[in-house]
């Protein structure tokens, strides 16, 4: 995987050789390792409900290639290490910070063959915001999580509301680390302690936390694994025109004009069933549309919560919609 340091020197040779960088998008490279530190410093903490090997989070070329359709097959042969994806976005007043663990399965404690609840790829996110207060870090306010159909809204304090969402609970904290729980089998995210019968007899949590490595849990058990983090910028978005059957990703969709893949290819059990951070329809109601909640973060915020203070919906960052030509559109 590519780590900071080589992510550095990649953008330093893109400059030198005058191909477009972040750097040219108005993210000097001070900028860029600092959206790095400020991911890791709200980086979550996961507990992983853990049923099986198939509920390790690792990347979606574990397997050593960016071939979507081969991963359900190939799960068994591959070391599972510990990666999760994020992204940072800084709007005037707020940065975004989102968060995206992959599975190679999504699968059900009865035979997929006859439970009908299974798909090959597997990708569930979170979203922190967090308001830029003149400190190095900012101000935590609210921390959404994905799970299926639903985005959930977790608030620290009263400065932050319910809007098109409701708020579910208060952000459970470690440091500035927030707390989040994952299913076993379909690996939904929630803010809050997961109290399901599989969990309790027949599996065990794996806790992760942000490290400079990416390991493997030693069991389902495992109270102590370090993860990665990788920039979803690039390597998942630099292959969003790979879209098919045999690609990493298909089933393209419109956004605001743009073709982007709403999936990540995949076959067994049904077609192209896992989405990508950009390709999310939820909670989108009658004003945000797929793919807002990644790449207009400031938009989709401003419909699901309130915030007390200046919440701007102008970007100082965003090399998403630059990239796709939509910065001030
Ligand atoms: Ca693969
Ligand atoms: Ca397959
Ligand atoms: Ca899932
Ligand atoms: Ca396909």
């Amino acid at each position: 995987m590519m780590r900071a340091s080589s992510f550095c020197a990649l953008v330093l040779l893109s400059m030198i050789l005058g191909c477009s960088t972040v750097a040219e998008l108005g993210a000097p490279m001070r900028t860029v390792q600092f959206y790095e530190s400020l991911a890791r410093h709200y980086a979550p903490i996961i507990h992983q409900g853990a049923v099986s090997e198939q509920d390790y989070i690792t990347v979606l070329d574990f397997d050593g290639d960016w071939i979507g359709n081969n991963n359900w097959e190939n799960m068994p042969y591959f070391e599972l290490r510990a990666y999760v994806y994020y992204t940072v976005i800084e709007s005037k007043t707020h940065w975004f910070l989102f968060y995206s663990l992959f599975h190679p399965r999504d699968y059900t404690y009865e035979d997929c063959a006859i439970s009908g609840g299974c798909h090959e790829n597997d990708l569930e996110s979170i979203q922190l915001t967090v308001e830029k207060d003149g400190t190095p870090f900012g101000q935590l306010k609210v921390l959404e999580t994905l799970a299926h159909g639903s985005i959930y809204l977790y608030t620290l304090d009263d400065t932050a509301g319910s809007n098109f969402l409701k708020i579910r609970g208060t952000v459970e904290l470690d440091e500035d680390h927030p707390v989040v729980y994952v299913e076993a089998l379909g690996h939904g995210i929630y803010g809050y302690k997961l109290i399901s019968r599989i969990h309790l007899y027949l599996g065990g949590v794996v806790t992760y936390r942000v490290g400079e490595q990416a390991e493997v849990p030693e069991s389902t058990k495992d109270e102590n694994v370090l993860y990665e983090l990788v920039p979803i910028y690039e390597t998942l978005w630099q292959r969003r025109a790979e879209m098919g059957d045999g690609e990493s990703f298909d089933k393209p969709f419109e956004y605001r004009g743009r073709i982007l893949p709403k999936s990540i290819d995949g076959e067994n059990f049904g077609h192209d069933s896992a989405n990508t951070p950009w390709g999310y329809n939820q909670a989108t109601g009658s004003f945000l549309s797929r793919g807002d909640w990644f790449l207009d973060p400031a938009k989709a915020l401003s419909y699901h919560a309130t915030f007390s203070g200046d919440f701007s919906q102008e970007y100082v960052y965003n090399p998403y919609l630059a990239d796709l030509g939509l910065m001030g559109e």
